[in-house]
């Protein structure tokens, strides 16, 4: 009898969902061939360069989904159900302080989280919670009837959340049981065919239509599945000319001719799909909602604090600038250009991006002008060094928590390690999320706006709150960025013989 591994049950969990989607949802099949399409020709065009950022083999079987659960509760389920295939929280979104349009949830993402994992197969779930107790969308009652609905219903079937238990304690699950687990997962994902109660639907729709699909409903769904793109501005072009409806625009950083940094998304207005509908006089008709939508990524290099507040700052100036819609892509192309050099090596010297090295065989130390002495006091390019901000050569000083200093005496000796071809690097795949971009995806694709009463008060949600209300760890992207750069520092550094770069 054969064993699955987590990450086998991870690779076929996403094939199976992709698989699930196309029935369900068949604009998702277009995309994914535009997308193939599009890929190939990039392969063709550039060739290795194409697969900076991942093989091709990672870059066709790579997806991400998006789910949406009530109460912690079911996120604690789903926690267990994704551990099973090797995928773990990381990072925390919170959807209520998103312009232009808050939405009552907050997320995480689970997925691989060491890079042998991540080149397996980077399946990763965009999870989102309800937040029913947030007064500024949900008065007492409807809150409490809210709690109520969902804790009443079962998502998962106990069959499920006791295989995942043992795959995650065994490490896997032998034939049969994976197959089992498998089908039940998918399952859980699937549209469901029960009715929809109307009065109850369009109350909480009034609220925010993402609550009315959270706890409208006695199941959940997949709401999308994205599949990642080498070239999204021509994605964008070849799906428009099929004649599909996009979004207005293409969601996070612009096209440059620098190094892609971050993510950008955009997606396929979402489409009607029929649903049954339960009446007050307890009759069933037959209907349409229009929640589920097809999005599409391309990824690039995970940014350190420092580039990810250059990114905050490029979109802060874009919307204060652009004058519209129109206007936004050429501003923020500008503004981007001005923040971020355009160059691996630029980013590396500004300590903008993570990258890992490898020593090139044949190469030693002192093929460069660095000496031993002068590598190993050279501070190391930690992702929260302390220190003031220092201008960088773009003329921009930037603070707050998270931004270290733009450039840092250390880099001075590793740039010269590569520059002398004693290291190689490579981009670290930014594998995350972003708050803006998922804000932009969720309002463009919302009927409604829904009601939110900015006089009250929030309750506080924060990534220790969720982690103690799953009881699971929830790691810190930048944490695991800044951890996968140093071990490549530290091999590198054994290789060429040196104590430290
Ligand atoms: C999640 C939206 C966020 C992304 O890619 O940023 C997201 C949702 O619609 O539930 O998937
Ligand atoms: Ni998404």
């Amino acid at each position: 009898m054969s064993f699955l591994e987590t990450w086998q049950l991870r690779a076929a969990f996403a094939r199976r969902l992709s698989d699930l989607y196309g029935t369900e949802v068949p604009a998702y099949v277009t995309l994914l061939e535009v997308t193939g399409e599009v890929n190939r020709d990039v392969m063709g065009a550039q060739g290795a360069a194409a697969e900076r950022l991942g093989s091709i083999d990672r870059v066709t079987a790579e997806r991400h989904g998006a789910i949406r659960v009530g109460d912690p509760r079911e996120l604690r389920q789903v926690a267990t159900i994704f551990a099973a295939m090797g995928m773990y929280p990381v990072g925390f979104y919170d959807l209520r302080e998103a312009a232009p349009t808050p939405i009552p949830v907050v997320s995480t993402a689970f997925r691989p989280i060491d890079a042998a994992e991540l080149a397996r197969n980077p399946f990763r779930m965009f999870t989102s919670m309800l937040v029913p107790e947030d007064r500024r969308f949900f008065d007492d009652d409807l809150g409490a009837r809210v709690r109520t609905f969902v804790g009443a219903r079962r998502l998962f079937p106990d069959e499920l959340l006791d295989l995942a238990a043992r795959a995650e304690a065994a490490g896997g699950l032998d034939n049969t049981d994976a197959d089992t687990f498998l089908a039940l997962a998918t399952g859980a994902f699937a549209l469901s065919g029960q009715p929809v109660d109307r009065a109850w639907y369009a109350e909480l729709t009034a609220v925010s239509a993402v609550a009315a699909d959270i706890a409208g409903v006695g199941s959940t769904h997949v709401n999308h599945l994205t599949p990642r793109v080498l070239d999204i501005d021509e994605l964008y072009r070849r799906m428009s000319d099929r004649g599909i409806t996009m979004i207005d625009e293409i969601q996070g950083p612009p096209m440059w001719a620098g190094p892609d940094v971050l993510l950008r998304q955009t997606s396929f207005r979402a489409l009607d799909e029929s649903r049954r509908f339960l009446e007050a006089d307890g009759t069933t008709t037959q209907g349409h909602l229009r929640v589920r939508f097809g999005e599409v990524e391309a990824r690039g290099v995970a940014p350190t604090p420092e580039g990810r507040a250059r990114y905050e700052t490029a979109m802060r100036r874009t919307a204060e600038a652009a004058a519209d819609i129109a206007d936004r892509a050429a501003v923020l192309a500008r503004e981007w250009a001005a923040l971020f050099p355009d160059t691996d090596l630029g980013l590396i010297e500004q300590d903008l991006a993570y990258f890992t090295v490898t020593a090139t065989p044949g190469a030693a130390a002192s093929d460069a002008a660095v000496s031993d002495a002068a590598v190993s006091d050279a501070a190391v390019c930690d992702a929260v060094a302390p220190g003031p901000a220092v201008a960088g050569n773009t003329g921009t000083a930037t603070t707050g928590a998270h931004a270290g200093p733009a450039a840092r005496d250390g880099m001075g000796d590793l740039v010269e390690l590569v520059r002398s071809g004693v290291l190689s690097v490579r981009p670290i795949v930014y594998e995350d999320f972003l708050l803006q971009s998922a804000a932009g995806i969720f309002s463009s694709n919302l009927t409604g706006k829904g009601t939110v009463d900015a006089a009250e008060a929030g309750v506080p949600r924060d990534r220790q709150w969720m982690a103690a209300a799953i009881d699971r760890e929830i790691r810190d992207p930048f944490e695991l960025y800044a951890a996968e750069r140093q071990a490549s520092l530290d091999a590198a550094a054994t290789v060429l013989g040196l104590s430290g770069i």
